[in-house]
């Protein structure tokens, strides 16, 4: 039967079966409420408050794959019997969710090329080898990938570590998620992050909710977006699908709410998929036409307002109504909505940046809320929704190819360090430099490269092609079984609720929590500073001076980060008083941009050819569904689109009836890239015809390797597929 609101009794139910796996819901619910930083996104829960309570101190916050990390990471132990009854060809043949389920690591594993099995090793044999290897490497031969799931401490230290043994090649999984965020944004407002705080969503009147599913992967959001419609306010909802919560959502810790369920989209425009850049820039000629642009504020305010204007003219509807698929009788609409609205918030996710036209598409909604003085006021402005619970905080303590400038200056002068100036590349051209044999080594802290690359195949040979890999995990992983390197490390550690110290995380509204820690679960893993500060201590080329055992301290750390690390000053005392703090100099509530000029910039754009068309080819989107998170699947089912497994491709009623296809029928999925057969055809109504979706990782086989030239994030969302029946 299909599920008609998201959240509510279901999850609630879900709370309870949780509870059990984890060994007694008071077991479950004293965990849940342990002071530390949610695990799962970033829109920030826990931390000093306590377990459950949002940055406006708001209590009970939980969602289910909070629920799902902390079970997952209450698992017992790995059976030691695994390694020898399962040869890595048979592991390959498990899926996401039966490594996950199979329990936590505990020891230390090593593959070596020509084994046919993982075999443990002790910490002492793993970190000698690490150590060696890295000696023999030449610096620029390595690189270093960082999931966001790590500690700021762990991130810092890594990425220092990194530097002085001589690369330049660190970056996070960023690259294949916001960067286009955080580029778009640089470029137009002068910072790359969030321009709200959580209390600006309480005041504003008016949502704009781009290409992201927060039903599912941000379901804490829901409770403002309820306010926000008691209140009267209006949520515009784009996005190809229709999707179940996003229409109506029932918040299980309001108890009306509950039991009745709230609306949430008032206005819900489905566009093509790669659609929206077309979409924005129709609102905005419908503003000009109807004179309800700001001129003076973009005039004051603003560079290129000139030129931006013009191109609002020169943009033919034409194009606009055919390359975004909304008519302008609809665009206009939702035009009138915004023009009326006093304080409007743009929140959007992967559906903006998975393009190769991200980077544009964030400018174009950064161009529409400027357009209306809808940043740097109170109760209105951008914000990027963001996705692991520490992503932002790793970028901003370092872990980016190139250091900021205040950074890398105040690491030279207050520490006497010297850094390397060489370029450092990105993931997907790490990832290129490996096929090319140009990577003899690959670090990994946390996350799953193979499993969030495009192009499986391509993500496997490149990646074997690596003499070392070093994995630090918590759990097993589909990297952990393909593209092995010819020597590859998996190193077991501890969560963040299981630290010996304190830690600290940093929200998508920047703000800066921290975790206690607690006692460990499990005797085996090793907290991520330790094992850091062990290689680091035994590898340091550059005898730098820097006591890398003090560096196991994340007190010590917080020390560098609160010196070098704009906006952190406050960290270096946290420890001691707990004083969780908002990073200074990011929330814009005045027009005054951190840009040379002082002013925001317009930018303006030409709309990109979309391929498929919807006869013979589709626009293929490759998202999550509610029972995973990123290449973690807890749960095979999609409950909210109606699916009980992910061996499927999603397609409108008319389509599947212009190919003359049925419903539940085998198919071939292709691309120009790979392959998948016997996918089982899914009608799906609230697709908008001509575009596909599929799940990720699975569909990672069929998705290229084009880039967004300008944040080198890749076009996930916009993959050109044919279907054809399997006989
Ligand atoms: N086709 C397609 N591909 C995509 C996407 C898509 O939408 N479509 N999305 C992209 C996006 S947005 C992202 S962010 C990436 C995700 O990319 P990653 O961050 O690389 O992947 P995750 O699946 O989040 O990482 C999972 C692993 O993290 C480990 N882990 C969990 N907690 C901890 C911890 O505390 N410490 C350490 N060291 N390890 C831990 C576990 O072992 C687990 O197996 O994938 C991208 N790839
Ligand atoms: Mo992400």
């Amino acid at each position: 039967m299909k599920v008609r609101s998201g959240g509510g009794f279901r999850a609630i139910q879900y709370t309870l079966k949780k509870g059990r796996e984890a060994g007694g819901l008071f077991k479950l619910y004293r965990a849940m409420r342990s002071r530390n930083a949610c695990k799962t996104c970033a829109l920030g829960m826990g931390g000093q408050r306590g377990g459950m309570v949002n940055e406006r101190g708001k209590f009970p916050e939980v969602c289910k794959k909070s629920l799902q990390a902390m079970v997952a990471d209450m698992q017992p132990a790995i059976p030691r019997e695994s390694w020898t009854d399962y040869s890595v060809d048979q592991f390959k043949t498990f899926s996401p969710r039966e490594l996950e389920n199979l329990g936590r690591l505990t020891q230390p594993l090593r593959y070596r090329r020509g084994q046919s099995h993982l075999e443990p090793v002790t910490w002492d044999t793993a970190i000698q080898a690490i150590v060696q290897r890295l000696d023999r490497t030449d610096p620029n031969r390595s690189f270093f990938y960082f999931s966001g799931r790590s500690s700021n401490e762990a991130g810092f230290l890594l990425q220092l570590f990194a530097r002085l043994y001589g690369t330049n090649h660190v970056n996070n999984c960023s690259y294949y998620c916001h960067q286009a965020s955080g580029v778009g944004l640089q470029s137009s407002v002068g910072t790359g992050t969030a321009t709200i705080v959580l209390d600006d969503l309480e005041k504003s009147d008016c949502v704009f909710l781009i290409g992201g599913n927060p039903a599912s992967n941000h379901p804490r959001l829901m409770t403002s977006l309820m306010h926000l419609r008691r209140r009267g306010g209006r949520i515009i909802v784009i996005n190809p699908v229709r999707e179940t919560g996003l229409v109506k959502f029932r918040v299980p810790s309001d108890p009306i709410s509950l039991m009745f369920g709230t609306r949430i989209a008032t206005d819900y425009v489905q566009p093509h998929i790669g659609g929206d850049l077309a979409l924005l820039w129709g609102i905005a000629k419908a503003l000009k036409s109807r004179e309800a642009i700001d001129e003076k504020f973009i005039a004051e305010n603003c560079l290129n307002h000139e030129s931006w204007l013009q191109q609002c003219e020169r943009m033919s509807w034409d194009e606009i109504t055919e390359k975004s698929g909304i008519s302008k009788t609809r665009i206009e609409e939702i035009a009138q909505i915004y023009a009326k609205s006093q304080r409007t918030i743009f929140a959007w996710t992967m559906g903006i940046t998975h393009h190769s036209h991200g980077v544009e598409n964030v400018q174009a909604i950064a161009n529409l809320a400027l357009c209306r003085g809808m940043v740097g006021k109170i109760g209105s402005g951008l914000m990027p929704i963001r996705g692991h619970s520490n992503v932002q905080g790793i970028g901003s303590v370092g872990v980016t190819p190139k250091l900021k400038d205040e950074i890398f200056e105040a690491l030279e002068r207050n520490h006497s360090l010297q850094l390397p100036t060489t370029q450092g590349m990105d993931t997907l051209a790490c990832m290129e430099a490996a096929e090319e044999s140009m990577m003899d080594v690959g670090f990994f802290l946390g996350g799953n490269l193979y499993g969030s690359n495009p192009d499986s195949n391509f993500a496997a040979h490149a990646l074997s092609k690596l003499k070392m890999s070093i994995m630090l995990n918590t759990t097993l992983n589909t990297g952990h079984f393909n593209g092995l390197a010819e020597e590859s490390y998996i190193l077991p550690v501890l969560a963040r609720d299981e630290e010996a110290a304190p830690t600290t995380q940093e929200s998508m509204f920047n703000y800066v929590r921290l975790s206690e820690g607690g006692p460990r679960r499990l005797d085996g893993p090793r907290g991520e500073l330790e094992i850091i500060s062990k290689i680091a201590s035994s590898v340091d080329p550059t005898q730098s001076k820097i006591d890398w055992r003090s560096m196991r301290n994340p007190e010590s750390v917080r020390r560098w980060i609160a010196s070098v690390v704009p906006g952190y000053s406050k960290i270096s005392t946290i420890g001691d008083t707990k004083e969780e703090f908002q990073i200074s100099g990011r929330t814009l509530h005045k027009p005054s941009f951190a840009t040379a000029s002082g002013k925001a910039t317009l930018h303006s754009h030409s709309l990109p050819d979309l391929k498929a068309t919807g006869h013979s080819e589709f626009r293929l989107m490759t998202v999550r569904s509610e029972g995973q998170f990123n290449t973690v699947v807890y749960e095979e089912e999609d409950l909210y689109r109606n699916q009980d497994g992910r061996d499927v491709i999603l397609l409108n009623p008319v389509d599947i009836a212009a190919l003359n296809l049925k419903h539940n029928q085998t198919v071939t999925v292709t691309s120009d890239t790979g392959q998948m057969r016997n996918i089982r055809l899914r009608s799906f109504e609230d697709i908008r015809e001509g575009n596909a979706l599929m799940y990720y990782p699975e569909a990672n086989i069929l998705v290229p390797r084009n880039a967004d030239p300008a944040s080198r994030t890749p076009a996930f969302k916009g993959v050109v597929v044919k279907i054809t029946a399997e006989t």
